[in-house]
This record gives structure tokens, C-alpha cells and sequence, in this order.
């Protein structure tokens, strides 16, 4: 009898102690995606940590090197601290402002192997004969400076009757009357949807239909995707691409009913409108037309292609490489376009959530790093920017995917 009560004692102190490890265990593998905050006494806290988080670098490196397809690199991540903390129950509030996200300060030297390849070749063809000789991110910007350069010195416009090539009458049949901001009015809090696989099972939906106002992409679905990303469409950014190439049946397609619609085309880096009308890079113009005819009421403007380099430049200037010479992807259109037309912008899925992943779309299956870290367009340096003059915590990124951002009306320089 006491054999047996020793026996049940030993076995108590056994699995308390397998509690113990599993807990302890379970503590480890959160770390690796979470960093513990720092206390005001605690620097030595955030030391280890970053020590550890140095050797995971190198352990993705090799991990890239090898060409996986799974997670985004760690090295494209930081784990950023916002703001001060102080008093207990603010420091635990912000614990979770330490976990890893977007590095604004982000490199093509970690990108996959073939991803750096694609670069370095969009790089020698140079396909818009970008003859950029400013300067490199030789003064780093503030956030609150980047702000005001990109209020000031891109203009976000339409082509409008007076463009030059567009002034004919047949031409004023087919350009909206009203002006894109006379059509949205004023609008207060928006909503940009980056088409990203990301949103999979994120339950954004009523959140980003909270918004007054909400711009998607190109051929992204509504339907059947609700609960994560929601339903209102408010504006839809098209490339020329996507209204050329027949199996998008944009002209067919119920999806391109719904809100106004802006189409934008490459154009050389120092073409005038008269040069790029003649030589779009889509030839999208008939498409446009027929799709006016059939839709008269549907507001579809076409955005003046200066607006892609004026935005580039500033991509280049705050960038320590040469990014591609290409324009900007429609995602960081589309932010600009918002900025200009909101009081504020919260971006879903942009800058990559926990949900991280090689899966192209929401909307479908096909896997591809490209489409969130960029091949032709200099996806990379667009994130880093945006990151820099994020205005949200890095915990809104973690969770949410959401990043958030001034509209140029609430910027002042
Ligand atoms: O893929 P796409 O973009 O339509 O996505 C819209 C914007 O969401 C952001 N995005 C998307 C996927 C992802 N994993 N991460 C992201 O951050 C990007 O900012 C992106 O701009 C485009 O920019 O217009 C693009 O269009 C597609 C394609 O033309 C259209 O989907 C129409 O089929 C391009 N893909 C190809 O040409 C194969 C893509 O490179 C850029």
C-alpha cells in the first residue's frame, strides 16, 4: 500500500514536470515569430533576441538559396518597436507591437535567386528608357517628408478633353464629364484590397466594407470571397493588359459593372501623351471605347501615365539599388489614387500578414513569390516606401495586414 502511494506521488511529479517542458517548449516555438517587448530595465531582453533572430537569417538564406517555395524570407521581416512604452499596463498593451513584419529597409539581395535574376535583366533592357540620374537614397527622408514629397510631386490626374490627343469631339464622347473627385465627392476613411492569396481565410470582409470607400484590382472577385473581402466596390484599377488579353472577357465580365473604373497604361519615361497614344504599351484604347458604348453611365477614366514615373522616381531616390525600371505595380497606384481622394487609407494585405504566402491570389490557386515580392514591377521598393510612411502599428500589420495612411489632405508640409 505505501509502494503504491510512493509510485502515485513519483508519477504526480513526473507529469507536472512534462507540463513544465511542454510549456517551455511551446514558449520556443512561438519566439520565433514573436519577440518579447522590452521592459524599461530589460535591453538585455531584446539583445538575445535579436542575437537569435540573426541566425535565423542565415538559416533562411540557405533555405532561399535552395529555392523553396514556402514562407516569405525572414530577412525581409524587422520587428520594429512604435513609440515609447511606460507603466505596466501600456508595456503589456504594446507587447505585441514586436512581432516581425515588413523591413523597410528591405533588399533584392534577399530574394530568391531567380527573382534577383529577373531583376537584374528588366534592369539591362530597360524597355521605357529610364534615364534616371538622380539621386540614391542619399539623404534618407522622414517618414513626414516622404509624406510631403509624394503629395507634392505626384500629380494623380485623368486624362481629360484637354490632353492634347484626346481633344476631339469624338474623343469628348467617350472621357467622363464629371471629373474623378466631383464623382467619389469627398471621402473620409478608405480601403485599398491588394489582390494578395494573403486575404485566404483572413474574415477582413466587414471590416473593409467599413470603409466609405473601397479600390480593388484588376479582375480580383467579390463574390464568393465576402467574409474576406468584403462586397463594396467603390473604384476598380484596371491595367491595359487585362483589357487586351480576350480571356479576361473585361468586356463581358459582370465584375467590371460595379463602381467607377480607372485603366492605366505603361508609358515611356519621357513620353509626352501625344508619344504614348500613338505607341500605348496595350492597345487598349478600342477596348475602352467599347466598353463606354456598352456602359455609358459606368464612370471609367483613364490615368495620365505621367503620374507612373513621377511616383518611380521617388520609389528610385528613396531606394539604395537600381529597382526596375518599370512602373509601379497597380497596388501602389492605387494607394496614391486613394491618398489623393481620402481623408485617410487603411491598405489590407499589401505589406504581408501572418497569413503569408506564395499563393498569387485570393482568388486562385496558382503559387508564384513573384507576385507578392515583384519581377517586373520594383514590388519590393513600393513595400519598403509604404512601410516607411506606414502610420499604423506593426501589430495591425502582423494581424491585419493593414496599413495605415494620411490622405495628401491631411498632410502638411
Ligand atoms: O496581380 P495583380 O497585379 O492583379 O494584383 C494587384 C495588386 O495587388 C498587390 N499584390 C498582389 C498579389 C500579391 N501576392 N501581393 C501583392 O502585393 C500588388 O500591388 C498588385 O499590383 C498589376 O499590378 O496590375 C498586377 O496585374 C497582374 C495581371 O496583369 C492582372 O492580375 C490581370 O490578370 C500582373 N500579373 C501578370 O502579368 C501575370 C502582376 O504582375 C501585376
Amino acid at each position: 500500500m505505501v509502494h503504491i502511494n510512493v509510485l502515485k506521488k513519483i508519477m504526480c511529479v513526473l507529469v507536472v514536470i512534462l507540463i513544465a517542458l511542454t510549456v517551455c517548449l511551446w514558449k520556443e516555438t512561438r519566439g520565433s515569430y514573436y519577440v518579447p517587448f522590452k521592459t524599461e530595465n530589460d535591453d538585455s531582453q531584446i539583445h538575445r533576441t535579436s542575437e537569435k533572430w540573426n541566425l535565423l537569417k542565415s538559416q533562411d538564406l540557405v533555405h532561399e538559396a535552395a529555392g523553396g517555395m514556402g514562407q516569405m524570407p525572414k530577412t525581409l521581416l524587422s520587428n520594429e518597436n512604435k513609440g515609447s512604452i511606460s507603466g505596466t499596463v501600456e508595456k503589456s498593451k504594446k507587447a505585441s507591437d514586436y512581432v516581425k513584419v515588413w523591413d523597410k529597409d528591405s533588399s533584392s539581395r534577399n530574394l530568391i535567386p531567380r527573382l534577383q535574376k529577373v531583376r537584374k535583366n528588366y534592369l539591362s533592357m530597360n524597355k521605357y528608357n529610364v534615364t534616371y540620374s538622380g539621386k540614391r537614397n542619399t539623404a534618407k527622408l522622414s517618414p513626414e517628408q516622404l509624406l510631403c514629397q509624394l503629395r507634392d510631386r505626384v500629380n494623380v490626374s485623368m486624362i481629360h478633353g484637354s490632353d492634347g490627343p484626346f481633344n476631339t469631339s469624338e474623343w469628348l464622347r467617350y472621357l467622363p464629364e464629371k471629373s474623378l473627385n466631383e464623382t467619389v465627392g469627398r471621402l473620409g476613411r478608405c480601403a485599398v484590397v491588394s489582390s494578395a492569396g494573403s486575404l485566404k481565410s483572413s474574415h477582413l470582409g466587414p471590416e473593409i466594407d467599413s470603409h466609405d470607400a473601397v479600390l480593388r484590382f484588376n479582375g480580383a472577385p467579390v463574390k464568393g470571397f465576402q467574409e474576406d473581402v468584403g462586397q463594396k466596390t467603390t473604384i476598380r484599377l484596371v491595367n491595359s493588359q487585362l483589357v487586351t488579353v480576350e480571356q479576361q472577357q473585361f468586356l463581358r465580365d459582370a465584375l467590371y459593372n460595379t463602381g467607377i473604373l480607372i485603366i492605366w497604361d505603361p508609358a515611356p519615361y519621357h513620353a509626352e501623351i501625344h508619344e504614348w497614344y500613338r505607341k500605348p504599351d496595350y492597345k487598349f484604347f478600342e477596348a475602352y471605347k467599347l466598353y463606354r458604348i456598352r456602359h455609358p453611365e459606368q464612370p471609367f477614366y483613364i490615368l495620365n501615365p505621367k503620374m507612373q514615373w513621377q511616383l518611380w522616381d521617388i520609389i528610385q531616390e528613396n531606394s539604395l539599388e537600381h529597382i526596375q525600371p518599370n512602373p509601379p505595380s497597380s497596388g501602389t497606384l492605387g494607394i496614391l489614387i486613394m491618398m489623393t481622394l481620402c481623408d485617410e487609407v487603411d491598405v489590407y494585405e499589401f505589406l504581408p500578414s501572418k497569413r503569408q504566402t506564395d499563393i498569387c491570389h485570393y482568388y486562385q490557386k496558382f503559387h508564384d513569390r513573384a507576385c507578392t515580392m515583384g519581377a517586373y514591377h520594383p514590388l519590393l521598393f513600393e513595400k519598403n516606401l509604404v512601410k516607411h510612411i506606414n502610420q499604423g502599428t506593426d501589430e495591425d500589420i502582423y494581424t491585419h495586414g493593414k496599413v495605415t495612411l494620411p490622405g495628401f489632405r491631411n498632410v502638411h508640409c
